[in-house]
């Protein structure tokens, strides 16, 4: 039974090993093209965006939209255009270095098991002679103590090393003013949590090692003792109080703004909807006018009501521009389901609740320039994402945000359009007329 059982995984092990030999680009991605169209049309979603980009903007461009409109319609455009795409389109090949890279993983596992089989065999071995010529053989207790050190010594290391390596991929630099105060709590938490994690662990697998079976050692029956409990119980209570309170007042101290500088802010509304961000600004006036849901129409994207005067002086933002070193208040808002206005390189997240306004306002410090400067990469733009999966275009929730000088805001701020344009105030006119022809008959009804 057992020599069957090897020669199973020895045919195994050979067959995935020619399978990997006999790779060649081109000849998988060819038949696979032929078979699943869709699957290579999902995967270049995922893995080469631009293509996918690309191709939607194609089936678009006749509604010439803008860069924002054209990646809103992505994803319904995505599936349609791979089916109305011309066959050379279609057969773009999967690029063989996947399946080398799967093959080679799979063979790296196998590698794995079949050194970890031999060394199992060696150990056998040596066993098997030892108990032959009469001496004790391996300790397994000692063994195993020293691999519990192995563990500890190779698990604070890829402690290290993650830290070293993603650290720096995760951590960047706060560009708002509350940021700072964002950032020091994640620093203090993270040095607690690491300590405790060091210092657990340590103590978890050196006491594997210390008190490892021995022939004459003993058990030491230790069922209870008030102090370590204590110790256990108040110390973390004490460090998770002040971390709580920590958070709870750096929350309370980035929120609570006073009223009179909530209304010195700079306004902007933003309104999330599946899948697109709408922005509103205040206008001169520095009022959002007020919105009614029920007069959301093709026309009235946001429901703005236009018999709030604020409204009529209220901007359409292509994009997010805000200028340095000056207060903005976001009036959070969304149309449809939840979603969540973020922005990672502000330290800023707060969900956008259908049938609710939330607020947050802050302090940009850092231009997009400066940052693009300190980044040494020129094509950097703060982004404003979405951070609740809210369907299949979720990933398209995307808006550049750009952190100009007073000046140059105010020259990007003139060119832009007013919600309540030409079209609109036909259609509220017309409203306004039909309101009182309607109220005039109800009041000759009455009458
Ligand atoms: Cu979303």
């Amino acid at each position: 039974m057992s020599v069957k059982k090897h020669n199973f995984f020895r045919i195994l092990f050979c067959v995935v090993l020619l399978m990997g030999l006999m790779i060649r680009p081109g000849v998988y991605a060819q038949t696979t093209d032929s078979t699943s169209t869709s699957t290579s049309a999902t995967s270049n979603v995922a893995s080469a965006g631009k293509d996918t980009s690309a191709s939607a903007g194609k089936d678009t461009s006749a509604a010439a939209a803008p860069a924002a409109a054209t990646s809103a319609v992505a994803p319904a455009a995505t599936s349609s255009s791979t089916a109305a795409a011309p066959a050379e389109e279609v057969k773009k090949p999967i690029d063989p270095q996947v399946y080398i890279n799967f093959f080679y993983y799979v063979l790296l596992f196998f590698l794995v098991c079949v050194v970890i089989g031999i060394i199992g065999k060696i150990l056998r071995v040596y066993e098997l002679t030892s108990t032959m010529q009469g001496k004790k053989g391996l300790n397994k207790n000692s063994v195993q103590g020293a691999l519990f050190l192995v563990s500890l010594f190779v698990g604070l290391y890829g402690v290290y090393w993650s830290f070293e390596h993603h650290g720096g991929m995760a951590w960047h630099e706060a560009a708002t003013e509350h940021g700072k105060r964002v950032d020091a709590m994640f620093i203090v938490t993270t040095v607690i949590t690491t300590f405790v994690l060091v210092v657990m662990h340590i103590a978890m697998f050196s006491f594997a090692f210390i008190y490892r079976g021995k022939p004459k050692a003993k058990a030491y029956f230790y069922p209870h003792n008030n102090t370590i409990e204590k110790i256990w119980t108040i110390v973390p209570a004490i460090v998770l109080t002040i971390l709580v309170l920590f958070g709870f007042f750096t929350w309370r101290s980035i929120t609570n703004v006073p009223e009179d500088l909530q209304k010195s802010a700079m306004q902007v509304e933003v309104m999330g909807a599946q899948f697109q961000w709408t922005i509103r600004y205040a206008g001169r006036d520095n009022v959002v006018g007020k919105r009614n849901y029920k007069l959301t129409s093709t026309t009235n994207d946001m429901g703005i009501d236009f018999t709030d005067k604020a409204s009529w002086d209220d901007i359409q933002g292509g994009e997010i521009v805000l200028p340095v070193n000056q207060p903005v208040r976001f009036h959070i808002i969304s149309k449809d389901i939840l979603h969540s206005f973020y922005i990672p390189y502000f330290r800023v997240q707060i969900n956008a609740v259908p049938g609710m306004t939330n607020y947050f306002q802050f302090t940009p410090t850092i231009t997009t320039q400066q940052m693009r400067d300190k980044l040494d990469d020129q094509n950097f733009n703060y982004t404003l994402l979405c951070a609740k999966i809210c369907g299949a275009g979720h990933y398209n929730m995307q808006k550049n945000i750009r952190v100009v000088s007073e000046k140059e805001y105010k020259a990007w701020l003139a060119e832009q359009t007013y919600f309540y344009n030409d079209d609109m105030r036909k259609e509220f006119k017309m409203a306004q007329s039909t309101n009182n022809t309607n109220q005039t008959v109800l009041e000759g009804g009455v009458k």
